[in-house]
Formats: C-alpha cells, sequence, structure tokens
C-alpha cells in the first residue's frame, strides 16, 4: 500500500536588503497559501530565508550583526506563518539565522532550520555543520563570510518523525558532503529537507561557475539515491544586490530522479506527492544497510592496503 506524503518546494526570488521581515513573511504567506491549495502536507522554504544573504558583507557593528538574527522563534515578525500553518493544516521548514544564548549570557551564531507540524508547533531543529567560506574578506569581487556569522552546529543530523515519515535537514553546503547523508541514513531518513543560497561569479580562483547548477542536483541525487530518500531541496535564487544565485529548486526521488523542480529563478512553488513506500524498497533492497554494508571490511581495505586516511589541513 502507497504511503503518500505531499511536499512543496517554494522557492524564494532574491530579497533586498532593506526588505523587513514582515514583508518576507507576507512573500512566504502567498507561497504557503499556493501549497496549501494544492493540497500539500509541508511547504519547504530555503536556507536564511527571512532575510538577504548577508554573508556577503564583512559588516563590522555588533548591533547590525544581530539584526539579521532571530532571537526566538516564533516571533512577532513569523508568528502569522505559524497560525497559518495551523489554519490551513499545513506543516513547514523554515531556514533563518539564529542567535542563541547560554544560561550564562554567551552568545552563539547559527544558520539552522526548523520542522513546524500542521498545528503549528516546532518539532525538529537542525543547525548547519558545514559552514562554508571564509571568515576573512578575499581579494575578489564577491565575499562568501559564512565562517565569520556561524559557528559549526551543535545538534549533529538527527532524523524527526514528522508527517508520518522520518524527516532529516541539512543546510547549503551540507548537501555535498556524504557522510551528511549517511548519518541520516543510518537513522532510516526518509525525506530530507534542504535550503540553499548558492552564488555564482564571485570570482573564485578556482571558479566552477559552469558546473555549479550540475554540482547542486548531483549532490541531492547522489544523496537520495544512496541512502534511499526523498529530498527537497529550495534555493533563495536570482539576483539579489548584485549578486547572482542559481535557482534549480528540486524534489528528488530515492531512486535518484528529479520529479520536479522550479523553471524561475522567483518566488515559484513546485509539488510532487511522494510515496514512501518508494524508499522503503530500496532500503529493503539493494540498500539494505544491514545486510550489505559491513564497517568491519572497510578497516580490512585499510589493514591490508596500507592506506593512511590524509594528513590535516
Ligand atoms: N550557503 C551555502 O552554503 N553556499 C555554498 C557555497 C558557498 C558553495 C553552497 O554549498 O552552495
Amino acid at each position: 500500500m502507497a504511503r503518500m506524503i505531499k511536499v512543496a518546494a517554494a522557492q524564494m526570488g532574491p530579497t533586498a536588503r532593506d526588505e523587513t521581515r514582515q514583508e518576507v513573511v507576507a512573500r512566504l504567506l502567498e507561497l504557503m497559501r499556493e501549497a496549501a491549495g494544492w493540497g500539500v502536507d509541508v511547504v519547504v522554504y530555503p536556507e536564511l530565508a527571512l532575510t538577504t544573504f548577508f554573508p556577503r558583507w564583512a559588516i563590522e557593528d555588533e548591533d547590525e550583526i544581530d539584526s539579521w538574527y532571530e532571537r526566538e522563534m516564533p516571533n512577532a515578525a513569523t508568528q502569522p506563518l505559524f497560525e497559518e500553518a495551523d489554519k490551513l493544516g499545513i506543516g513547514f521548514h523554515l531556514g533563518y539565522a539564529e542567535l542563541a544564548f547560554d544560561a550564562d549570557g554567551t552568545k552563539h551564531r547559527y544558520n539552522t532550520a526548523i520542522i513546524v507540524d500542521k498545528t503549528g508547533a516546532i518539532t525538529g531543529k537542525f543547525r548547519k555543520i558545514h559552514i562554508p567560506g571564509h571568515a576573512e574578506v578575499l581579494d575578489r569581487p564577491g565575499q562568501h563570510l559564512e565562517k565569520r556569522y556561524f559557528e559549526v552546529g551543535d545538534l549533529g543530523f538527527p532524523v524527526f518523525r514528522a508527517f508520518d515519515s522520518l524527516v532529516g535537514m541539512c543546510i547549503c553546503n551540507d548537501r555535498r558532503w556524504p557522510e551528511t547523508w549517511r548519518v541520516m541514513g543510518l537513522q532510516g531518513v526518509e525525506m530530507v529537507f534542504c535550503g540553499y543560497n548558492t552564488p555564482v561569479g564571485l570570482g573564485d580562483p578556482y571558479d566552477l561557475d559552469a558546473l555549479t547548477p550540475f554540482h547542486n542536483h548531483l549532490s541531492f541525487q547522489a544523496g537520495c539515491y544512496q541512502n534511499a530518500t526523498w529530498a527537497v531541496g529550495v534555493a533563495k535564487c536570482g539576483t539579489e544586490e548584485g549578486f547572482n544565485m542559481i535557482g534549480q529548486s528540486c524534489i528528488v526521488a530515492p531512486s535518484g530522479e528529479i520529479v520536479a523542480q522550479c523553471s524561475s529563478i522567483e518566488d515559484e512553488v513546485v509539488v510532487h506527492q511522494c510515496d514512501l513506500n518508494a524508499a522503503a524498497e530500496y532500503k529493503r533492497d539493494i540498500f539494505n544497510f544491514a545486510y550489505h554494508r559491513q564497517p568491519q571490511h572497510y578497516r580490512l581495505i585499510v589493514e591490508r592496503t596500507g592506506a593512511e586516511p590524509p594528513a590535516e589541513g
């Protein structure tokens, strides 16, 4: 018997630096209502969905830096999203910059995503692990300064029971790393939500712009296939404050096939009805980890070939 979950990738076009949270939330509400009209169970928004991609700038003023982060979730600006989700009976996934404080007042900055259920309650939280880019400004046309603004997430890659399925999250650069998918795959993940802001044209000396769209889909398709899971990959894209970011938001099946994809670089919703049993079939057969995957053999390979892990640095 089919086990269905209907998902929407709610891609966002550019967000201006001076766009308020309220203005952004109005866009998110419109996307949510469109998804609800399609009878969707959960709508997936991008990484850092509430603001422009501020890590492209080297901001010095602490108060200004703090202004890009959310101190609590929900808060006054985002509360309407939670209320609309409850009213429409739709879940959502939202990426945002999070300011967290220890009991002693120590401040932490994370690139965070949450899962919200159909009653508007937060049921899962993830903090980005693979923080890309640099902390210091480089001599090149564009910057990607995430290391300046975010600590490495401290929650691992948990898998949650949500929407009658096992759901995991990763954020943007996390999707490029096989261990991201495998850690969730080992927990039986059936559906992965991943928002991204992927720039092109920064003038990186190893500029691979022409391959960036290919690597985006390659990461999702390989991760899904090798770990027998669905994924929803959602971009914030287009020309934002003069910088270009790829679109290509997609829904990917456990076969590795893209079953839905955005065609614009603007706000756009694509929908797919996903049969979780398609994931179960791959988990039962070719990617039956318990049956076929034997980590003790990997150790033997290292011992017999004398292979050493590469040196750090
Ligand atoms: N926001 C990101 O994590 N962006 C990275 C870029 C910098 C490579 C990405 O993986 O798309």
